[in-house]
């Protein structure tokens, strides 16, 4: 077997891919929260209607924000991303009503998925549950927007280096230890583009490293990705895809008219045996 010690080249990681049409199974999540399977696309997993009237609340919330991280794009609600505990806690509880607002009464998509999960969960004898502390509670997700102008609309990169960075005191931070799970349903596609492109490749820390990406695990070149096989997910409005968000992934470049890219997000995983987090 080949071991990590830093000298090797970086290892091409077989990508699982499941792709269907149809309701969404407990059992399909569960087998990425596992690591069983990499990515799991379905087509079709909610209403076009549900899909039109979150990205309509979307575009009339207060709440709605530019990016000022370096990743180009507008948002609603709260990123862990670069943030302490105390600060990503408070900005999540203010950022509540927003997060509400782009649902209103509707029966969503995340909140379904998240329910169905913590009770087959349960009946495992595991607890789902958002992430928290002492200054607050993670919303059960976020709204994104991407507007990279470049070769992406969202440049290349991995969700787990953001949470081997946080803070010691964050609970979230044991889940690196395992499969951060990046949920992404889609309710607005642009005509062209918006692919999600998953690399078949999940950085060690000295990979990272070697790109200077170690806090951030964005973004990643063209060239590093290079000798990696990668997998385009075409996505629509209504489609969700569950991800292992160690594997590098980005957004292809998409039609700048028409339809906006509209997705609500939120990453969960085991924190321990009987523990899953989500958080965003
Ligand atoms: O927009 C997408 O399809 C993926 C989003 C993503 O990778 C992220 O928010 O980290
Ligand atoms: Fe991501």
């Amino acid at each position: 077997m080949v071991t990590d010690q830093g000298s090797h080249a970086p290892a091409v990681s077989p990508l699982v891919i499941e792709e269907r049409t149809g309701a969404i199974r407990i059992a399909e999540i569960i087998s990425v929260l596992k690591g069983d399977v990499t990515a799991l696309h379905i087509r079709r997993a909610f209403s076009t209607e549900v899909a039109e009237e979150i990205t309509t609340n979307f575009i009339r919330n207060a709440g709605r924000k530019e990016r000022k991280d370096g990743v180009p794009g507008e948002y609603i609600g709260a990123s862990h991303y670069s943030k302490d505990a105390a600060t990503y806690f408070a900005a999540s509880e203010n950022a509540r009503p927003f997060v509400d607002g782009l649902f209103g009464d509707l029966v969503d998509p995340v909140r379904g998925l998240f329910d169905a999960l913590k009770r087959e969960l349960h009946n495992q004898g595991i607890e789902l549950r958002l992430a928290r502390s002492e200054h607050g509670q993670a919303n059960i997700c976020r709204a994104f927007c991407w507007s990279g102008t470049g070769m992406y609309a969202l440049e290349p990169h991995d969700d787990v280096a953001q949470v081997l960075c946080a803070g010691n005191d964050y609970e979230l931070r044991a889940v690196a230890n395992n499969t951060v799970v990046a949920l992404n349903v889609y309710t607005s596609m642009p005509e062209e583009g918006g692919d999600l492109r998953i690399w078949s490749h999940k950085p060690t820390a000295s990979d990272r490293k070697s790109q200077s990406v170690e806090r951030t695990g964005y973004p990643y070149s063209t060239a590093y990705l290079e000798p990696f096989p990668s997998h385009d997910f075409q996505l629509k409005a209504g489609d969700i895809a569950l991800i292992d968000g160690g594997f590098i992934h980005g957004v292809t470049r998409q039609s700048s008219n028409g339809k906006r890219r509209v997705l609500l997000n939120s990453f969960f995983g085991f924190a321990r045996p009987h523990l899953v987090l989500w958080w965003t």
